[in-house]
């Protein structure tokens, strides 16, 4: 029987049932994710209505300036997930320092760190946005975390997801069984299952880059990019279409649907020296996800879930999408 049209709660009690030890603590984690994520969507939804959009004051830790989103979003994931029991502690995209689970409540086995609102230049101008999510084990014997608790590979995550609030709200979620993917039923209040076992395919004829970067890529990807431009008239003797939503929920969501190539490679600009995308809660999330597509997960010299974090907010570069791509550009970065 196909499972399309079961809901994200259903789904999600039937795999922990697969794992004969689970205590449910996993599950109940997820669906505090859910919960928050669903909150979100319609925060963002009516964010213009309700006199949310817009930039606020303050910057984050990285010096970007927030929007008013970025916050509330924050406050939301963390409000939601602070009191469950199922977490030790959060990292934030928009917190400097790791986010401790108050005193009065109780802690759980897990870690979680989260961009509540991937892309939010696109808030205003009405585009796709997200919440990336990447969950790993506290490790044993632990119960006050700290940064170093953190500090674990991509490869250690038991669970990643993203949500993309788009034209549809959808969920992707991996627990290291596939990618599947849920669209938020809003009638109802439940994300269903819609795309069952996401595949990239191998092969692609479409590239996703910032092109106003040029002057500051390495010699790689200055000739991987210019013989996709080249086209039909050049090495490839293949055209190449070319897509930047600049959230990188909307780009990796496209690459799991019809494949494709995303790059955010490493560059010379003096804000992003080591790439811009950031290791634990973007660039692992995402690479643990395009791994269990099939997909390939690189910084162009390294597998990207086998980095050992070195800090809360550390910059990777980032080249992922269909296999036969990357690895192009594996090979290129090779070779020079
Ligand atoms: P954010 O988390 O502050 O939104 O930054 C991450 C975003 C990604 O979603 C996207 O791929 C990238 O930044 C776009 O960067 P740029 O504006 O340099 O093209
Ligand atoms: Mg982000």
């Amino acid at each position: 029987m196909s499972d399309i049209g079961k809901s994200i709660t259903q789904f999600i009690i039937e795999q922990q049932r697969v794992h004969k030890n689970s205590t449910g603590e996993m599950s109940g984690l997820l669906n505090d994710i859910v919960s928050a994520c669903k909150k979100i969507s319609h925060l963002v939804n009516r964010s213009g209505i309700i006199g949310i959009g817009g930039a606020a004051e303050s910057e984050n830790v990285q010096g970007e300036v927030q929007k008013k989103l970025d916050i509330i979003t924050n406050d939301v994931m963390v409000d939601h997930l602070k009191w469950t029991g199922h977490l030790a502690a959060m990292a934030s995209e928009e917190i400097e320092e790791i986010i401790q689970i108050p005193a009065n409540m109780p802690k759980g086995q897990y870690l979680i760190a989260f961009d509540p609102l991937d892309g939010s230049s696109n808030i205003d101008i009405n585009l796709s946005v997200g919440t990336i999510f990447s969950i790993l084990r506290c490790p044993e014997g632990v119960t006050n975390p700290t940064v170093e608790d953190f500090m674990q590979k991509g490869s250690e995550q038991v669970c990643a997801g993203f949500c993309v609030y788009g034209p549809t709200t959808m969920m992707i979620l991996t627990t290291g069984q596939g990618v599947n993917g849920f669209t938020l039923d809003r009638d109802v209040g439940e994300f269903i299952l819609t795309h069952p076992n996401m595949t990239i395919p191998e092969d692609t004829a479409e590239f996703a880059i910032n092109m106003s970067n040029q002057r500051f890529w390495e010699a790689p990807v200055q000739r991987y990019i210019e013989e996709c431009v080249q086209g039909m008239d050049g090495s490839r003797e293949k055209n190449f279409n070319m897509r930047w939503v600049a959230s990188m929920v909307a780009e990796v969501y496209r690459v799991l649907t019809r494949g494709g190539i995303f790059l955010y490679p490493l560059d010379s600009k003096p804000t992003t020296q080591g790439g811009k995308l950031r290791l634990l809660y973007e660039a692992n999330p995402m690479s643990f996800i395009v791994e269990q597509a099939g997909g390939v997960s690189s910084t162009a010299y390294q597998r990207i879930i086998d980095i050992k974090p070195e800090g809360l907010h550390q910059r990777v570069p980032v080249i992922l999408g269909s296999k036969n791509e990357v690895e192009r550009v594996m090979r290129y970065h090779k070779e020079k």
